[in-house]
Formats: structure tokens, C-alpha cells, sequence
């Protein structure tokens, strides 16, 4: 199942709509970037289904160990569905999550030879539901990341419908990427926090200049922020879903570095209890079965 792709993979016309210079470096400014619309609908329509047969427990490939990842079950009384390691599991949304554009596009931006998949969140979210919103709190992906060596890590995130306002789209926070040191900040940050104001109070007083920038995309189109931009996603107040599969990906440099909490224990993310560990005992971030090469320049 595992390819890895390269240049020689993309049409004339697909290298035409990677980034330009410029675009790298709106993306090394903001902290985010647009693409044009790079995913073929097949590809969007299969994974639609792909997810739905996902969800009534369709899968296609099993992973070794799921213990420390995201599995939600549906529940009527939340309006969000989180599930991670889709694309190992389902071979419609590997064909979505490892498609070539995607990788090429990250690895333009990270200004990265190699893309490693570092994991990746299925995430339904319903109509607001009288018990539940459905908001995504802000948060930077890094925050959950610690035990990452690397500040380029890039999240592509796709939409597999239209994602108009009234959706609840990712929202960034531009430049924020650039904050990555401000520890007063980390209080704030939850995906599961259901209050985006105290946040946002927080920064109309420390930061009055923010800007929030809407991904309202069309069909096809990828959003790619960086692993320190602040987002989040306000309630989707249409009366359809809001269905998007997030891509984490590792660039080249990527490595396990130990990370400690403030009472000095060791930190462990979820998928260092899943993945293989290196000769010394510590997980390894290249582990081919979880964190597969995607792309590599040159091959
Ligand atoms: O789908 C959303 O609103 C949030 C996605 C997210 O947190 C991410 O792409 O890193």
C-alpha cells in the first residue's frame, strides 16, 4: 500500500499549481496557504464513501494498536467525530490522504525534501446540536506535539464538500505561528475547549492587530497551516455536514525529542504507545507502518 511518491509523479499541470516562491513565502508569513483546487473529485467522491463505510466499522486495513489515538463512536448529543489513522485503515481515504499534490505541496512549503505521514483526524462536524455546538477550541497542532523536534511540521486540511461560512470552516490565526514561545498563551489552547471567547478577549487586549482568516473553500481545495498556527472552528449553523480530513505531516528533519511536564514527568503523546521504538528505546518517528514516507524529491 505504501508508495512514495515524487515529482515525476505530477502531470505538467499539476506542477503548475505547486507554490510559487511567493506563495512559500505568504505561507512562512501567515502561517497558512490555499491551494488551488488540486484534488479530483473521484478521489473526493470515493473518500465520502470511504468515510461513511468508516463509520458503520468498514475498514480495510487494521492497525497493529490503536490504544492511544482518537476513536470516536457516534454519539447524537455531539455535534463532532474525531477519528485518527483513517488513512491506514481505509483505502479510499489512503487514496485522499497520500494523494501526491498533497505531500508536494507540503513539502514545497516546508521548504522539505521528505514528507512522513505523522497522523491524520477524520472530523465530522454535524449541524449544532442543542447539547453540543460542535466547535473546535484553539489550539496549535505542536501544543499536542511536544515530544516533536520540529516547528515545520504542516497539517493539510480537506474539506470533502464546499466549506462555506456558515459550516463552522478552520479558522487561523494569522501569524500566529510566530507566537510558538509565548508560554501565557498554552493555557487557552484545547481542541476541545467549547469557548472560543476567553481566547479571543485574551487577544483583542495582548494582541489587538489579529487577524482570523476564514477557509472557506470550494470542493478541491487544501488549506496547509503550520504546526504552531493557532486555529479553531466555530458551529456549523448550516443543516448539512461538515465533513474534512486533516493530514499531519512530518517534513525531513522531524525526530522524537524527549518532553517533559512541569512536575518533571515524561511526556507521552498517543501515538508514541502505538508506534515502533529506536535503538535506544524511544519511539521512532520514522516508523514505516505508522509514519510512512509519502513523498521524497529526487528519488
Ligand atoms: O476541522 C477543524 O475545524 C479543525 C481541524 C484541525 O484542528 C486541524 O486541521 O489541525
Amino acid at each position: 500500500m505504501n508508495i512514495i511518491y515524487s515529482l515525476d509523479d505530477l502531470s505538467d499541470l499539476q506542477k503548475l499549481m505547486l507554490p510559487k516562491e511567493k506563495d512559500i513565502r505568504f505561507y512562512e508569513q501567515n502561517g497558512w496557504y490555499i491551494s488551488d483546487k488540486i484534488i479530483p473529485d473521484n478521489i473526493l467522491d470515493d473518500a465520502k464513501k470511504g468515510a461513511e463505510e468508516f463509520y458503520i466499522g468498514k475498514i480495510d486495513f487494521t492497525l497493529k494498536n490503536n490504544k492511544g489515538i482518537v476513536n470516536d463512536n457516534y454519539n447524537s448529543s455531539i455535534a463532532i467525530r474525531n477519528n485518527e489513522f483513517v488513512t491506514l485503515q481505509k483505502k479510499e481515504l489512503h487514496a485522499l490522504g497520500f494523494y501526491p499534490m498533497i505531500s508536494a505541496i507540503a513539502a514545497a512549503l516546508a521548504r522539505t525534501t521528505e514528507i512522513r505521514l505523522f497522523s491524520d483526524s477524520l472530523i465530522n462536524k454535524s449541524p449544532e446540536k442543542p447539547t453540543n455546538k460542535g466547535i473546535i477550541g484553539w489550539h496549535s497542532d505542536k501544543a499536542y506535539w511536544p515530544t516533536c523536534s520540529s516547528d515545520n511540521l504542516i497539517t493539510a486540511w480537506v474539506p470533502l464538500q464546499d466549506c462555506t461560512k456558515n459550516m463552522g470552516p478552520l479558522i487561523h490565526i494569522n501569524k500566529s505561528h510566530l507566537w510558538k514561545d509565548e508560554k501565557e498563551l498554552k493555557p487557552f489552547f484545547s481542541f476541545n475547549n467549547q469557548d472560543l471567547s476567553k481566547f479571543e478577549n485574551y487577544l483583542k487586549t495582548q494582541k489587538p492587530n489579529y487577524i482570523k482568516t476564514l477557509m472557506t473553500l470550494k470542493r478541491g481545495q487544501v488549506s496547509f497551516h503550520n504546526c504552531n498556527t493557532i486555529h479553531g472552528s466555530f458551529p456549523n449553523t448550516s443543516n448539512k455536514d461538515r465533513l474534512a480530513l486533516a493530514i499531519h505531516l512530518q517534513d525531513k528533519s522531524n525526530t522524537y525529542k524527549k518532553a517533559y511536564k512541569e512536575t518533571g514527568e515524561l511526556i507521552e503523546i498517543g501515538y508514541d504507545k502505538i508506534c515502533k521504538k529506536d535503538t535506544f528505546g524511544n519511539p521512532d518517528y520514522k516508523d514505516v507502518d505508522l509514519f510512512p514516507v509519502i513523498f521524497r524529491e529526487g528519488l
